[in-house]
């Protein structure tokens, strides 16, 4: 069979496209600089997958900032209030000081964060095919003939179907440059078909773009699951080939497309290990595949594992990978077992606190007054401290440029200087009047990262870099052994910041959910059973911080919604032991320990009953698209009151009106008052301007209680 990925990274091997954007919009490069740096990882990119013996090139997966972005520039969907901004592209992914963004989430069940096309009844689709055919003739340059790749209509509109046909007219003219362009394949993302619900939608459409006349071949990719209810809707319509994801094993009813061309992805592009061969060979007989790739888009993996040292036997990065999907080709294809998926090895029992009304009475001592005034945990980064941080792993890893004392420094230094930045973020806050205080995370890289350096049974990347959105990267822990906490992680910074403060300075840990949600997990191990093992890892933590006199302890479960499966039919087990993980984790503190958690970007309502179920003493959360529907919850409630996205100050009329109308529906005495989110990415003058606010709205509001 032949070869070929879905996608392919893009931030560039060193992250040369972060750079290279965060120099444009700081006015140090212009937009022909920014442009050259993304040809050169282009070229690059098709130069290194045809060195490696890839068969089927795909283009247009490079982005400057989003591939969703991308597709609605090509049907021209651009809101009239961005037109006339200076670079109307990066106005609607960033916003500019007179227009907000666009709305940025998760890009289905990943850690990659998409802009999401504002769609309405006016918007007026027009084919804009330019980067597309730009991307086809570059490559063609350089000797490569390419298979654009456009994210899908159905996937496109998600949620807006009404559109459906005036889109479906853009889409055909888009294909029909395509067509004239040469192009003899181009690939369609129609993830959404592995969503219940999606199938009508996906046999309108591609009846209809299976009809035109010109148009090259169009091979439709399913991924992040099994698109069994979409694929009899699909192999009505004459498409040319499906790709399908079978790392979720394979679809019963893919027979219907015996004849033409099925491309089965059985490198999973979602992990950094090494393919089973014999498995993957027998999933490709079993489909029938007649080309070899990845489940999905290289995307969510680190682009080599050349330069790492140090991490476990058998693992594949994008490269990597890319030679595999190479070698399964040449091999072809051989009947053998299915694999299965490991099933968890322990039982489930549920943690169970004393009840809420209790706990509230046990915890009364700690003084605080109604409306309490908290952050979410993260205090902003300096440039100086990241600096600190690299030089000091440098310097401990013995690979440090400069002699000691030349810029350079050992740890005592550099635990110094988070001391110092400590008192500075406990003094900010107690001049501030904030009553709950935290220790700002100076020490911590990533909320994620920092924990696993930490654990034992987790390996970290020095270069394996992910986008998460735009220029910003992640590099995701690698989780491969058995999880054990080596000692005392945060408490030794907790103790200190506790002991310059007479109010409460409140833990901050990560929950054990997030923790694996955000790591690369060894596929033979039981998701269920390695959350377990952290959350056995961060009790010990909770156990430890009270042992030290914390009182108030935060576990985060930003990624909770995120492993929610996408087959509906799984869901109800996933949350029970996402939930269980995390009553593991908390569920041994004492009633006068206050325990709070914090999500984001959760759309919560698709969760709203484990939120609950996580009985967290207070819970804060993003409150413009969710924090209301928490008011549900009898027990302490943090909506936020202001969004930390943007630069933007909120007011203090602005931040009394919500909490107004907070009050409205939630109980005075559990109603807390915060952010919306960490501030590590805003800076020290917006934070100060921002909280002075936030408290003094809550302080007027206190009054108006009595
Ligand atoms: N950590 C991890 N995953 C996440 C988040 C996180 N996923 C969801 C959300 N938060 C994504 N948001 C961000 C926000 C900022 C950054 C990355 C993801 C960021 N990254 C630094 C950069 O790209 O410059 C690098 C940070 C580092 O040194 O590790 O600022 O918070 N795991
Ligand atoms: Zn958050």
């Amino acid at each position: 069979p032949k070869s070929t990925v879905l996608g392919y990274p893009r931030i560039g091997p060193q992250r040369e496209l972060k750079r290279a954007l965060e120099g444009y919009w700081a006015g140090r490069i212009d937009r022909d600089a920014l442009a050259a740096t993304g040809r050169q990882l282009r070229a690059e990119t098709w130069r290194r997958l045809a060195e490696l013996g890839l068969e089927g090139l795909p283009s247009n997966t490079f982005s400057l900032y989003d591939h969703v972005l991308d597709a609605a520039v090509a049907v021209d969907a651009v809101p009239d209030r961005f037109r006339d901004a200076a670079d109307p592209y990066f106005a609607m992914a960033r916003g500019t000081d007179d227009v907000p963004a666009l709305r940025m989430t998760k890009w289905f069940d990943t850690n990659y964060h998409y802009i999401v096309p504002e769609i309405g009844p006016k918007t007026r689709f027009r084919p804009v095919p330019d980067k597309m055919l730009d991307e086809v003739h570059e490559a063609r340059t350089l000797g490569h003939e390419t298979r654009p790749v456009l994210v899908g209509p159905v996937t496109f509109l998600h949620g807006h179907l009404g559109r459906l046909d005036d889109l479906l007219d853009v889409y055909g003219e888009l294909l029909r440059s395509l067509a004239d362009a040469g192009v003899e394949w181009v690939q369609l993302d129609e993830p959404v078909a592995v969503v219940d619900g999606g199938a009508p939608a996906i046999r309108h459409a591609y009846r209809r773009l299976a009809a035109l006349q010109r148009r090259p071949k169009l091979l439709v990719a399913s991924y992040f699951g099994r698109a069994e209810d979409a694929l009899p809707a699909l192999a009505v319509a004459p498409v040319d080939g499906v790709a399908i994801d079978l790392t979720h094993g394979v679809p019963e009813n893919l027979q219907l497309f015996a004849g033409r061309t099925i491309v089965g992805g059985v490198v999973s592009g979602r992990n950094v290990w090494r393919t089973d061969f014999d498995a993957a060979r027998a999933l490709l007989a079993a489909a029938g595949a007649t080309s070899v790739s990845t489940s999905c888009s290289l995307l969510h993996v680190p682009y080599t594992l050349r330069g790492e040292s140090g991490l476990p036997d058998g693992l594949a990065f994008a490269e990597e990978k890319v030679a595999e999907v190479v070698a399964l080709a040449a091999l072809g294809s051989k009947p053998g077992p299915l694999p299965t998926r490991p099933l968890p090895t322990r039982a489930l029992d549920m943690d169970t606190r004393r009840p809420y009304a209790e706990r509230v009475a046990a915890q009364a001592d700690l003084g605080l007054p109604p409306l309490p005034v908290t952050t979410i945990g993260s205090f902003p980064q300096t440039g100086e401290l990241r600096k600190a941080r690299t030089s000091l792993s440098q310097a401990s890893a013995g690979q440090s440029q400069t002699p000691p004392g030349h810029g350079s420094f050992g740890q005592a230094e550099y635990e110094a200087r988070i001391e110092a930045e400590i008192a500075r973020v406990i003094g900010e806050q107690e001049a501030l009047g904030l009553d709950v205080l935290v220790h700002g995370e100076p020490e911590r890289n990533d909320m994620v990262q920092y924990f696993a350096e930490h654990l034992d049974g987790f390996a970290v990347s020095r270069n394996g870099w992910v986008q998460s959105y735009g220029s910003r990267c992640t590099r995701p822990p690698i989780l491969h052994g058995d999880v054990r906490r080596r000692g005392p992680i945060t408490v030794r910074w907790a103790k200190f910041a506790q002991s310059l403060t007479a109010r409460p300075v409140k833990g901050m840990l990560t929950g054990p959910v997030t923790i694996v949600a955000w790591s690369f997990v060894r596929p033979d191990r039981a998701l269920p059973d390695v959350t377990l093992q952290v959350a056995e890892a961060v009790r010990e933590e909770v156990r430890d911080l009270e042992a030290a006199g914390i009182r108030i302890i935060q576990v985060d479960e930003p990624a909770l919604r995120e492993l929610l499966p996408l087959d509906r039919r799984r869901q109800e087990e996933y949350l029970q032991w996402a939930v269980a993980a995390y009553r593991r984790a908390t569920g041994g503190a004492a009633d006068g320990t206050q325990i709070h958690t914090h999500l984001c970007y959760s759309e919560a309502s698709a969760v709203l009953e484990a939120i609950d179920a996580l009985d967290a003493d207070v819970t804060s959360i993003e409150a413009a698209r969710s924090g209301f529907a928490i008011t549900a919850f009898a027990r302490g409630i943090g909506p936020g009151v202001y969004d930390i996205h943007s630069p933007r100050i909120p007011d203090r009329d602005e931040i009394a009106g919500r909490l107004r109308a907070a009050l409205r529906v939630i109980p005075a005495e559990r109603l807390w008052v915060n952010p919306d989110c960490g501030l590590k990415t805003r800076t020290y003058d917006e934070v100060r301007a921002a909280l002075a606010n936030v408290v003094a709205a809550a302080h007027a509001a206190r009054e108006s209680l009595t």
